[in-house]
């Protein structure tokens, strides 16, 4: 055994079988100092024992079983809510490669002070040794972590977001390749110190290390600053894996479409937050338009490969969905209302006094009391006196994708599903129209790569303030922003080269409101009219006129089948004021001058020829 670990028992299983995995977490072991550590190997009951042991010291609550089976809530410490931007960190040689929409740090400069930060950090706890897969596993597409952390919780919602336990262990073998992923509380416990429900530390480190691709956490026990698996691997780590070996993690859903002749297309769509991404992901097309049919592969993630043909085929590196549950209602998106009937851990959601929860949404009428997310007494009176929210804006569920009753039947296909397009939305008032098809690649990444979304409430900051999130990836590409462009435009011409055709790619715009500020799009279910008119235009079946912008659809164009909307509610959300055209690309501009370093000259020029057509 190494020497410096010679204090504490390693307790590595039989069926771990590389010497790397165990020396590094021998190593982890010896720098942070647990009092115990613990393989998980995914099962059941592991999973039961863990979830009694946090009852038991107050970390969750048991809902009621007649009510909610196999359900818990946690609440976290009121300082750890979200994830922390200011404080994610890509350590990569050179400022230039992480670029200007990434904290950067020296990988030397970091280590440093990362070595100090977790030097006997998990003293008085257990630390998880959870090993797990990012898709289907065994798939080319998909790619293996192991999660070092010191929270049960993050043990219990990694079993449900990712293939999690021991066989894992069956794909790594003896030199199969892992993400290494350290994770602490950063709350060492001092002999016979009490615990705390949720401990946590004020100092935080989100810290990505692209070069060796390292995933170090420190100071939070909340969803992306913990789940390694999610933003941090999927996302920061496994975009620059994608640029590296020619393929693309991306920030987007996965969805079927199959048409009532029993034609199926997958698209992907990336979304900013509060655009209801999760909704559109499970969404339920009107009973009026006889037939078409949609299902779910994912809600979040999406890795995309190119296959021997060309063509791109994708899978969700996740297994369940990390969802925000104010919002959440019957009318918004039954079918993940249904998804958590059962087994689901809810984080910072009401509790209600039959043992069940509640969160701003939920009903229009709350109950008469409920325990807020703070563990406080709760009164609609109360909210309205103190401005108080029962749950907090952020909360989350955690639940299993197989739950969700519209799960696609090739969701865990390890060879993927192939891609027939790409939507961009953002919320946008005004200026952006309904939908519009880009002509070619290069158009496309252009209007991803610019697209906004206005601030709502439950963003802090100013209200109503467009903000830029090329591909909806800004918080979540682990390398230079203008590099990841070029790698978009790359894949499309390795695209355009190959036998496969090119996925199209669209921009939606969900969000278009008239004079009173009232919503003009009933969107919901009746986003399904776009998207078969996408469909449609995938198979050459429909009609699509030029404008400035791009490709988009006449009011014929679209199936009006039990829907009243007229023309020239239509012609509200369509419509292209040139003006506004003319002050968007000024923001433009700004992005562009901001990601000028590695600009593709692409972009350059395709905002050239749309400023051009805007001045005739
Ligand atoms: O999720 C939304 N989608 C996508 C659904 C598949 N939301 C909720 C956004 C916050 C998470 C939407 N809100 C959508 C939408 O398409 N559209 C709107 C705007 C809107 C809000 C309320 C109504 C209509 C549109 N209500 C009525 O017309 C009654
Ligand atoms: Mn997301």
């Amino acid at each position: 055994m190494n020497q410096a670990t010679s204090h504490i028992a390693l307790n590595t299983p039989s069926y771990v079988k590389q010497q790397k995995l165990i020396n590094w977490v021998a190593e982890i072991a010896a720098l942070t100092k647990p009092d115990h550590i613990h393989w998980c190997d995914g099962s059941q009951q592991e999973y039961d024992t863990l979830c009694a042991q946090m009852v038991a010291a107050g970390t969750m609550k048991k809902l009621n079983p007649a009510k909610r089976p196999n359900s818990f809530l946690a609440c976290s410490d009121p300082s750890d809510v979200a994830r922390v931007e200011d404080r994610t960190f890509i350590c990569c040689a050179r400022k230039e490669q992480a670029g200007p929409t990434n904290n950067w740090m020296d990988p030397a400069e970091m280590r440093t002070r990362l070595n100090g930060l977790f030097d006997g950090c998990m003293k008085g706890r257990t630390m998880y040794v959870v090993p797990f897969s990012m898709g289907p596993i065994g798939s080319p597409i998909a790619h293996i972590g192991v999660e070092l952390s010191d929270s049960a919780y993050v043990a219990v919602n990694m079993k449900i977001m990712t293939r999690m336990g021991k066989a894992v262990f069956d794909v790594l073998g003896t030199d199969g390749e892992f993400v290494p992923c350290v994770h602490t509380v950063g709350a060492p416990l001092t002999a016979g110190q009490k615990d705390v429900a949720w401990p946590c530390n004020e100092t935080k480190y989100i810290v990505h290390y692209p070069e060796t691709r390292e995933i170090w956490s420190f100071g939070s026990g909340y969803g992306g600053n913990a789940l390694l698996g999610k933003k941090c691997f999927a996302l920061r780590i496994a975009s620059n894996m994608g640029r590296d070996q020619g393929w693309l993690a991306e920030h987007m859903l996965i969805l079927g479409v199959e048409s009532p002749q029993g034609k199926k297309h997958y698209v992907a769509a990336a979304f900013p937050s509060a655009c209801g991404k999760t909704n559109f992901a499970m969404l339920i097309p009107p009973a009026s338009l006889n037939g078409w049919k949609v299902t779910t592969i994912g809600d979040d993630i999406a890795w995309i490969k190119p296959g021997a043909n060309g063509r791109l085929y994708a899978i969700n590196p996740e297994a369940g969905y990390f969802g925000v549950a104010p919002g959440t209602n019957t009318l918004t998106n039954s079918n993940c209302m249904a998804s958590l009937n059962a087994n689901t851990i809810f984080t910072n959601v009401a509790l209600t006094d039959d043992g069940d929860v509640w969160w701003e949404g939920l009903s229009k009428q709350p109950p008469a009391h409920l325990i807020d997310w703070q563990g406080k007494d709760w009164t609609p009176d109360i909210g309205k006196e103190t401005g108080r929210k029962a749950a907090h804006p952020n909360a989350r569920f955690t639940v299993p994708a197989t739950q969700n009753p519209v799960i696609d039947s090739a969701w865990d296909d390890p060879a993927g599903v192939p891609i027939s397009a790409f939507i961009f939305g953002g919320r946008r008032s005004t200026t952006v129209p309904l939908v519009t098809e880009a002509r070619n690649w290069v158009e496309g990444v252009y209007m991803a790569a610019t697209m906004g979304s206005e601030t709502t409430a439950a963003i802090v900051g100013q209200e109503g303030v467009v903000r830029r999130d090329p591909f909806a990836m800004l918080p979540f590409v682990g390398y230079n922003m203008s590099d990841y462009f070029q790698h978009w435009l790359d894949i499309g011409k390795k695209i355009a080269a190959s036998p496969a055709e090119l996925p199209k790619i669209y921009c939606v715009n969900w969000f278009r409101t008239n004079d009173e500020g009232k919503f003009v799009w009933p969107g919901y279910s009746d986003n399904m009219r776009v998207l078969k008119w996408m469909v449609e235009r995938v198979e050459g079946k429909a009609a699509g006129t030029e404008n400035i912008l791009g490709l988009t659809p006449k009011f014929n164009d679209l199936s009006w089948d039990g829907l009243e909307f007229t023309q020239q509610q239509f012609d509200t959300i369509t419509s292209i004021d040139p003006s506004a055209w003319k002050a968007e690309l000024t923001l433009h501009t700004e992005l562009f001058d901001k990601l000028e370093y590695h600009l593709p000259s692409e972009l350059k020029t395709t905002k050239a020829q749309l400023e051009k057509r805007l001045s005739v």
